[in-house]
């Protein structure tokens, strides 16, 4: 692949660089830097960006480094790429321009310092300066006023249309937004709707979601691939899926989604909860969508959409059966959802997480009725059939 980034998923620089290249829908390899090991003060990153620091980039014989510099070639590199974002018109580019230089020399210097003292430091287990979050919060709330003026008369910073100068903007909101000094955003209404706009477009959100990078490998279960002695060593039952991570070998896919959402907390959404209580409750939703939706939903995408997919006949006893246990089951989450917007609470989690690739085959099939005759229910699952990161994960 002719285009490589390197960094690491929690670094804002490297972030705005993920960002761009998701909304030119540019292919690329990610080549994860190991901080923690001093990986980018080696020579051999040295060579890449001699400050360093993350990311680096390469593109064929091209080596930058510099989020923004990176962000500007993309989009003069690659102008028939996916969303643009720059403009043509050389006076309209020059106030892009502008905000470009703002949000690298007022918004990020007061932005990126809040996100060290309220959202990396708590994650590093360092304490909080209480004094430098207030100078940088009475210096961020000076630059989010003329912010707000200037979004009063235009849609976005550089004028009509998303650009870099937006952009550039959303690793760093993305992480004040996880703390109280998203409260300054939302005190301000065009600044609250600008940043909730850049922050819902398609690209970004998605890149939020799947920020870990893998290798996907396919299993060819025709060939009985997965009853092989090499997949057997990955899962004794000799079913798919099974994870690598490192020198860790893990299968189930339940256990696979609580350990990727356990270690990779500052990766893209929170599947969890930090209190326990509340995380008790999520847990036992996620026991519900095991042991009473899973064992019905699943014997239903196989005889309605499985079967029919490889030619079998449709058992219509096993059907009615099933489908009447489905709706006892469908009542409940009805009566649950009528409470909480989700599952687990007032947020996604990995209880709703799981739902979602049973629904999807439900859904094609004459199943769906059940779930449309419920109002809760047919909202919750349009909700999260809607999500971007699974919208991309089955059409990919
Ligand atoms: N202006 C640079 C900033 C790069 C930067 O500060 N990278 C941080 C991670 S977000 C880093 O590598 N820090 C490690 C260090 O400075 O040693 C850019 O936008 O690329």
């Amino acid at each position: 692949m002719a285009i490589k980034l390197y960094g690491t998923a929690a670094s804002t620089a490297t972030l705005r660089a993920k960002a761009c290249l998701a909304e030119k829908g540019l292919d690329y390899e990610f080549v994860n830097v190991n901080m923690s090991n001093k990986e980018h003060k080696t020579p051999e990153f040295l060579s890449r960006n001699p400050f360093g620091q993350v990311p680096a980039f390469e593109d064929g014989d091209l080596k930058l480094f510099e989020s923004r510099a990176i962000t500007q070639y993309l989009a003069h590199a690659y102008p028939d790429n996916g969303t643009n974002l720059i403009i043509h018109d050389p006076k309209k580019m020059a106030i892009v321009g502008v905000w470009i230089e703002v949000e690298s020399q007022k918004f990020d210097q007061f932005g990126s310092k809040l996100a060290w003292e309220l959202a990396y430091k708590p994650m590093f287990g360092l304490t909080t300066d209480d004094a430098a979050v207030e100078e940088n919060e009475k210096k961020l709330e000076q630059v989010l006023d003329v912010y707000e003026s200037r979004l009063s008369e235009s849609k976005y910073l550089g004028g009509d249309c998303f650009t870099l100068a937006d952009l550039h903007h959303l690793p760093v909101l993305k992480f004040l937004f996880g703390t109280k000094a998203k409260r300054l955003f939302d005190a301000r209404p065009h600044v609250s709707a600008w940043a909730a706009d850049i922050q819902s477009r398609p690209a970004w959100a998605c890149l939020a979601e799947k920020e870990i990078d893998y290798e996907f490998v396919t299993i060819n279960m025709s060939n009985k691939e997965h009853k092989t002695p090499e997949f057997l060593s990955r899962n004794p039952f000799g079913q798919v899926p099974a994870l690598e991570d490192g020198d860790l070998k893990l299968f189930e896919s339940r256990a696979i989604t609580k350990y990727l959402a356990l270690t990779y907390p500052e990766n893209g959404t929170n599947l969890m909860m930090h209190d326990k209580k509340t995380m008790a409750v999520v847990g036992v939703w996620i026991e519900v969508e095991s042991q009473k939706f899973e064992l019905i939903g699943s014997k239903l995408a196989w005889e309605l959409a499985y079967k029919p997919m490889f030619g079998l006949t449709t058992d219509d006893a096993v059907v009615e059966e099933n489908e009447k246990k489905l709706e006892q089951v469908l009542d409940v989450y009805e009566s649950r959802l009528s409470e909480s917007k989700y599952l687990g609470g007032d947020v996604f989690t990995l209880a709703d997480l799981h739902h979602l690739p049973v629904l999807k085959f439900l859904f094609g099939t004459k199943v769906k009725k059940l779930f449309d005759a419920r109002s809760h229910v047919s909202a919750w699952a349009a909700d999260i059939q809607s999500r971007p990161a699974w919208v991309k994960a089955t059409t990919a």
